[in-house]
């Protein structure tokens, strides 16, 4: 049902928008989330309180306005399903700004905006965005509330499913506020879908089930900590708690104050023997993080618990402690890559999305469920495909969007860790780099040293997927999974890795390279992945207990023969030595492309970085 149309004077009496649960005391918060409704104008501002009432009210105004259907309620409780407009449903980096004071300072990977001249083209887009619509006041923890290692965010939407999105990703409401105080800092985060329901002369227009616009914005301001998003309603664009807070701004946070926003999971493994570890790795967006994060272990003895499954804030240990580096998920909730997610390759998360969740871009089967490409071998009959058209087998067209996502709370997760919540965070034992590579990069390599370690991270190529814009299938150097990420120049990033690595010291973390998507000439992946991923994980975590053997390659140490278990896997003799091949020449070209693309760095460019290039030569001309 549409929303009742109003006149003109409608809007003008709402000029002065009421303010509905606004807290008292924190009068720069107010003072600000005023200057925001000034400028954009909406009918009403509403402030979150994060409860289950606000929750189930928003989902039925979605489901009233079109933007949500609901899903059956026994075979999908509480779940519904929600479909961009085409043009939609991925991050958008040629729109993605970095407007620090100095271009230097975004570096190369960053489009740059004069902070200046970008404010200005912002208030003229934002002016009057949200007339006609709810402006939504979310204020929200990244981090358990409270948390030394937990930062508070402030986000103002006119969009309901950022708000319930939030709901679930972030720890949002009262509490937020209460622990904000009168005085607390906060990071302001202004959204807008940029399709105000009444026009410039005043008339009204009908609402859409997704209203976004042509032109998008997502900047940053790093110097004053400030998000300003337009025009986009998909996750990564509009829920600002996520890479635009937890990575983009938090970085920078974390170079000025000694600690690491990064775009990893996080993963408690425990030995046969009773040991618990906790592994960090980043792999690129679609690269497998949320399937690593959910991993059912095929070794023996070995059991698997997730604490994150996108970003980690890591922080080294201060005085009290044992001084290792300590990893928290900011995140509450997952917002996963749906297609590919089955019962035999991630049986976890297809448990977890059993109920209360939401599905944005995935298709409907008829009996009022949902599908996506491999959610089950078999397919169905007939579906209504993700922009709401039918299918067929033979339609000649995936029926769920490749960057299709669902977004549940954490604590729906089987596998979710009893310490995913602390808040001194989790000791971290590895660190793992990984991208999605035909050729070349083996199954795993253990770095020499952490400077070496520095430099698998900062030389990660992938092949770029469906996660944001472009050209599925292209290779892309994305230096530890950040290059649409980090909010200051990648070169100054691997600089303060290299400086955390010093204050670690012995305590630091060992660092491992992977490839999971190894393929034959033929295009078939040469090792199965997913839960057969443990294998890899057991070898790397012995390592850091002392226990397993390695061989030195020119790219880093391996996997002594027979160390890593690969008994019933029926690969050949000769498939597990291609997993391992490192051909000198090919990684020379690799490594002469790698420097070249350091070089755009110039003089930030750390000299310990080019001295493990050189090594690495070194090591590549013996071989
Ligand atoms: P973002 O949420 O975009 O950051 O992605 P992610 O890194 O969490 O990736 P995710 O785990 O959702 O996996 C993305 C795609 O890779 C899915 O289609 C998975 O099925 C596939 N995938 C994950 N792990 C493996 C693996 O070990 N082997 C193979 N062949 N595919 C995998
Ligand atoms: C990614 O692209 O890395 C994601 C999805 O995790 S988004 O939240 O859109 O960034
Ligand atoms: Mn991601």
């Amino acid at each position: 049902q549409p929303p009742t149309p109003r006149t003109s004077e409608d809007a003008i009496e709402h000029d002065t928008p009421a303010a509905t649960g606004a807290p008292g005391g924190h009068h720069r918060l107010r003072d600000w989330v005023a200057s925001i409704a000034e400028l954009t104008g909406p009918d009403a501002v509403v402030w979150c309180d994060g409860s289950d009432e606000e929750y189930d009210r928003l989902c039925e105004l979605l489901v009233s306005q079109g933007t949500f259907l609901r899903l059956d309620p026994v075979r999908r409780p509480r779940s519904f399903l929600a479909r961009s407009t085409p043009d939609d449903v991925a991050r958008v980096e040629s729109r993605t700004f970095i407007c620090s004071e100095r271009a230097s300072d975004a570096g190369p990977t960053n489009n740059w905006r004069a902070p200046g001249p970008m404010r200005t083209e912002l208030r003229d887009v934002f002016a009057g965005s949200m007339r006609g619509r709810v402006m939504y006041v979310v204020p929200f923890s990244m981090g358990p509330v409270g948390s030394p290692l937990a930062q508070i965010g402030v986000e103002v939407t006119d969009s309901p499913y950022v708000v319930v999105s939030m709901r679930t990703m972030t720890r949002v409401g009262t509490r937020v506020l209460e622990e904000l105080g009168a005085e607390g800092d906060f990071v302001p985060a202004v959204h807008s879908v940029g399709m105000p329901l009444v026009e410039a002369d005043g008339r009204r227009r009908e609402d859409v089930p997704w209203p976004c616009n042509a032109l998008k914005y997502i900047c940053h301001f790093p110097e004053t900590r400030e998000i300003w998003s337009f025009g986009s309603g998909y996750g990564g664009n509009a829920l600002l708690g996520k890479k635009c807070f937890a990575l983009r701004i938090a970085s920078v946070m974390g170079r000025d104050e000694g600690w690491l926003a990064e775009h990893m999971l996080l993963l408690r493994l425990t030995s046969p023997e009773g040991r618990a570890f906790h592994v960090a790795a980043a792999f690129p967006s679609a690269c497998g993080k949320t399937n690593l994060a959910m991993i059912s272990p095929t070794v023996a003895g070995w059991t698997a618990e997730t604490i994150g499954d996108d970003i980690a804030w890591m922080r080294p240990g201060g005085p009290g402690t044992d001084g290792r580096l300590r990893a928290i998920n900011p995140e509450a909730g997952f917002f996963g890559v749906a297609p590919g997610t089955g019962e035999s390759t991630n049986p976890i998360a297809v448990a977890m999305v059993a109920s209360d969740t939401v599905f944005t871009n995935v298709a409907l089967t008829d009996d009022g469920d949902v599908w996506w490409e491999g959610l089950t071998d078999d397919v169905p009959a007939h579906l209504v495909d993700w922009q709401g058209e039918d299918w067929t087998p033979d339609a000649g067209r995936p029926a769920a969007h490749p960057n299709s996502r669902f977004t549940v709370r954490a604590d729906r997760c089987p596998s979710i860790a009893d310490s995913w919540q602390d808040p001194a965070g989790v000791p971290i034992d590895a660190i793992v780099f990984g991208g999605r590579r035909a050729t070349n990069v083996p199954l795993v390599a253990e770095s020499y040293d952490w400077a070496h370690g520095v430099l698998m991270g900062a030389t990660i190529s992938s092949e770029q997927t469906a996660a944001a814009e472009g050209t599925v299938g292209a290779l892309r150097r994305d230096p530890f999974a950040m290059l649409p990420f980090c909010g200051y120049n990648m070169a100054d990033h691997w600089d303060h890795w290299l400086r955390i690595g010093e204050q670690l010291g012995e305590s630091a973390p060992r660092i491992f390279s992977v490839n999971w998507f190894r393929k034959t000439t033929d295009g078939t992946y040469l090792w199965p992945g997913f839960g057969e991923n443990s294998r890899v994980l057991a070898w790397l975590l012995r390592r850091v207990d002392g226990t397993a053997r390695a061989t030195p390659s020119p790219v880093g140490l391996l996997p002594a023969p027979g160390e890593l278990e690969v008994d019933g896997l029926g690969l050949a003799p000769d498939v597990v030595d291609e997993l391992f091949r490192v051909d000198p020449a090919a990684w020379l070209a690799e490594t002469d492309d790698a420097e070249e693309w350091l070089g755009r760095f110039g003089d930030r460019l750390p000299a310990a970085i080019t001295d493990q290039v050189v090594r690495l030569r070194e090591r590549l001309s013996a071989a």
